[in-house]
């Protein structure tokens, strides 16, 4: 009985292993069982989970039921269930450009030979059609102009951003076709630097006389000023809203801090600009300044790209009064006028210095902030603010400048860019996207980040699937024989209306009385049928994404979804003589209104603003568009550690992201096919030898390479021989290696080993 219960215990721990690991190559349980005996026999190398969780290379000495002995490397010998066991790649395979050449294509050999990559300072693999790019959180030596010649005139063709770049714009100009590179990755994981790499390439290749090279490089100075911030995990971290809240030890936009350092004495007096400490905006974290960095010699930097990039002198200086008007708004306080926690603003210098630098006068901006209109019937009457709501509709203004202004400064690059320029009407978008997340608590913001990732990881498996079906078909093979998955089912829980997520939210968002737990209801109520569903206690409900199960809390959802910028805000805004957040507010004010409607002269009713949720799948529908008319080229990027240190790769941490970016999903899609494909003169060259005398008649590298896999007995259904290359299962390489390695260290005779033997 004891001996049963251990038993159980185990095949638990093996299950538990791989449950959670979905999308992890494995062999078949009857393929890896079968081979096993396999691996004892020739001494082959496996990959054992030792009791820590790290894998470690040894050999199996011998297996009794699910048991088997291991002899690791270190000498120690281990007792596992051999479920804790994978084969581990011949010597040839040791750090391969491409993952996709590996043999066995499992979870401890992909780590393995990322990490031999990562400590030959080689940061970028491939994936099949995808860039691996391990952050080295260092200076690398492969980016200076002899690398762009190499990679140019095709001297080099190790996988490296500059290889991706020169595809995109190869195939650009070949095919009359847009292109795009896709970037994704977590948090500090490289994606912008990565982005800037290529951009580097693409300038280069633009470059020459008149060219655009040193303002496009520059563009990315202003935008990291305005985009990016310092936080936790990065401190160059791009961001995007960030303007009112800030979390410990992180910091607000970095051009804030650069204005207050760094503007010279007249636009600060203009500004009426104090020291960063002073805002609320800035001073709520405890952290105002970054380790090695000077911002008042960035603001510098900043003029001088500014210049570059041919943003004039006054439009300078009005995006600096934006700047200002957003710290000194941050700076507005309110004073309780009665026991309904209504308020009023308090009339000091942050109201008067906000109001200056909008362009309004104090009175507007003090009633825009502590009232709202209200419409009832065909009357309107003005409705006092709560403290909370005041505080809502403040910062909700303090961020829609700040978004406008960051619009705007996008919008004027874009127009230099394109100014007189020789323009194909091709392009190459390079997109620079926030990675999969799944936190111990996740909310809306990690629903949308996930929901965006989910689109794109459709996006990235069907073209996959193109692309292997095309390859298949090309050669000739039997393209029946392969399966892939798709996440469609995940995006319609997200999507489809009248009863997605979405929807659903949007629906108890215009609902006045509902609460996070109705709306955790609701879904439970529409959506349990859905298999990538499940309600949770507690007001959560977790969605099984394609890179795993996140579990979201439904608090705050309501809140976040709905937009907190007022009408009123808008027309004030539309009202105010500063130029740039008044073009922005009265474009979207017009979108609001429809030419007829009766409300044209009271502002927007606010019902028929969308919701941050709808904005966001609208948004990503024409982000989706977009790529699907182009061809897309792939960048995962990994962070190997969490202390941004060089030198240091965290198997688990690096495990979970491949995971998350969909790497394993492209080895597993691989794998589901022919992963392994060697033309038939490299077959007949490396393996033709070992064919036995009745044999040797065989001339053409299609006849040899026949011979080959009928003199090892292959069984057919482990590959299949196109009209160039011949296709195989995972594994079959591996043990034809290790034949012709023992031929050719004579360990084994070839008369003896070849009369109808087995591999
Ligand atoms: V975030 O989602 O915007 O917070 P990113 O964009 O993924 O993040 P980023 O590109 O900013 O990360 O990289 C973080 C830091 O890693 C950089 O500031 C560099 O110090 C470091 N890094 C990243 N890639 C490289 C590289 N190819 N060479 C050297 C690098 N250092
Ligand atoms: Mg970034």
């Amino acid at each position: 009985e004891k001996e049963g219960e251990v038993r159980l215990e185990e095949t638990k721990r093996a299950n538990l292993a791989t449950e959670h690991l979905p999308s992890m190559p494995r062999f078949r349980e009857s393929e890896w069982d079968d081979n096993i005996g396999y691996f004892i026999k020739k001494k082959l190398r496996v990959w054992c989970r030792v009791p820590k969780g790290q894998w470690q290379l040894g050999h199996i000495q011998s297996t009794l039921g699910a048991k088997a002995t291991v002899l690791l490397l270190d000498g120690t010998v281990v007792k596992v269930s051999t479920g804790e066991l994978q084969p581990a790649n011949p010597d040839i395979l040791e750090g391969v450009d491409d993952l996709i050449q590996l043999s066995y294509l499992n979870e401890p050999s992909v780590l393995h030979n990322l990490q031999y990559r990562y400590s030959h300072d080689s940061i970028y693999s491939k994936a099949g059609p995808v860039l691996i790019a391990v952050n080295p959180f260092k200076a690398v030596q492969c980016y200076g102009k002899d690398f762009v010649t190499a990679y140019r005139k095709k001297l080099l063709n190790k996988p490296h951003v500059f290889a991706i770049a020169d595809t995109a714009y190869n195939e650009m100009m070949r095919d009359e076709k847009n292109q795009s590179i896709i970037i994704s990755g977590e948090s500090g994981a490289g994606k912008t630097e990565t982005a800037k790499v290529a951009m580097q390439y693409l300038a280069a290749l633009g470059g020459g006389s008149g060219g655009v090279e040193s303002e496009i490089l520059q563009t990315s100075s202003v935008l990291e000023a305005f985009g990016n911030a310092k936080t936790s995990r990065n401190d160059n971290s791009s961001r995007f809203s960030r303007v009112v809240q800030l979390t410990h030890e992180e910091r607000s936009y970095h051009i804030f801090y650069q204005l207050c350092a760094g503007a010279p004495s007249g636009l600060k007096d203009r500004l009426n600009l104090k020291t960063a400490s002073v805002y609320n905006y800035l001073n709520q974290s405890d952290c105002l300044v970054i380790d090695d960095v000077d911002d008042a010699r960035n603001f510098q930097m900043l003029m001088e790209a500014f210049d570059t990039v041919q943003i004039s002198k006054e439009d300078q200086e009005n995006a600096f009064e934006m700047l200002a008007a957003v710290l000194w708004l941050g700076n507005i306080s309110f004073q309780v006028i009665d026991n309904e926690n209504h308020v009023e603003v308090v009339a000091d210098e942050a109201v008067t210095s906000a109001a200056r630098l909008m362009g309004c006068s104090t009175e507007d901006l003090m009633l825009a902030l502590s009232t709202h209109r209200i419409k009832a019937g065909k009357d309107i009457f003005s409705k006092k603010l709560t403290l909370q709501k005041a505080i809502e509709t403040r910062d909700a203004l303090a961020k829609f400048i700040y978004a406008s202004l960051f619009d705007w400064l996008v919008e004027g690059i874009n127009k230099l860019l394109a100014l007189g320029k020789r323009c194909t009407g091709r392009s190459i978008s390079i997109l620079d996207i926030y990675g999969f997340e799944s936190f111990k608590k996740n909310s809306f913001e990690q629903f949308c980040i996930n929901y965006a990732n989910e689109r794109l990881q459709q996006h990235f498996n069907r073209h996959l699937f193109k692309l292997e079906q095309e390859e298949y078909e090309s050669d000739g093979i039997d393209w029946t024989k392969v399966d892939f998955e798709d996440n469609q089912v995940c995006l319609d829980l997200v999507e489809k209306k009248p009863i997605g997520l979405i929807s659903l939210l949007d629906e108890e968002s215009n609902f006045p009385k509902a609460t996070d737990l109705t709306f955790a209801n609701k879904l439970k109520q529409h959506l349990n049928g859905n298999p990538c569903f499940k309600g949770e206690r507690g007001g959560a409900f977790s969605i099984r994404h394609y890179a795993g199960e996140v579990l979201y809390g439904t608090s705050g959802f309501l809140e976040k979804n709905r937009d907190s910028l007022h009408s009123d805000t808008l027309q004030l805004l539309s009202s105010c003589s500063c130029q740039l957040p008044q073009l922005f507010a009265s474009n979207m004010l017009n979108q609001f209104l429809k030419p007829a409607s009766p409300f044209h002269h009271m502002g927007v009713s606010d019902s028929q603003k969308q919701s941050v949720g709808t904005k966001f799948k609208g948004q990503l529908f024409k982000l989706m568009q977009q790529l699907e008319s182009s061809t897309p080229h792939f960048i995962r990027c990994i962070k190997p550690n969490n202390k941004q240190l060089p030198g240091m790769f965290e198997n688990d941490l690096v495990l979970e992201q491949l995971r998350c970016c969909g790497v394993l999903e492209v080895v597993r899609i691989s794998r589901s096919g022919y992963p392994t494909r060697v033309t038939h003169q490299e077959f007949a060259r490396r393996y033709g030898f070992l064919l036995s005398e009745d044999h040797r008649a065989c001339q053409d590298p299609l006849s040899i390479s026949v011979a080959v896999l009928q003199q090892f007995d292959i069984l057919p259904e482990m590959y299949q021989v196109g009209y160039t290359k011949l296709y195989f299962r995972t594994g079959q390489i591996a043990a034809l290696e290790d034949t012709r390695k023992q031929v050719l260290h004579g360990t084994l005779e070839v008369q003896k080993r070849f009369r109808g033997q087995r591999v």
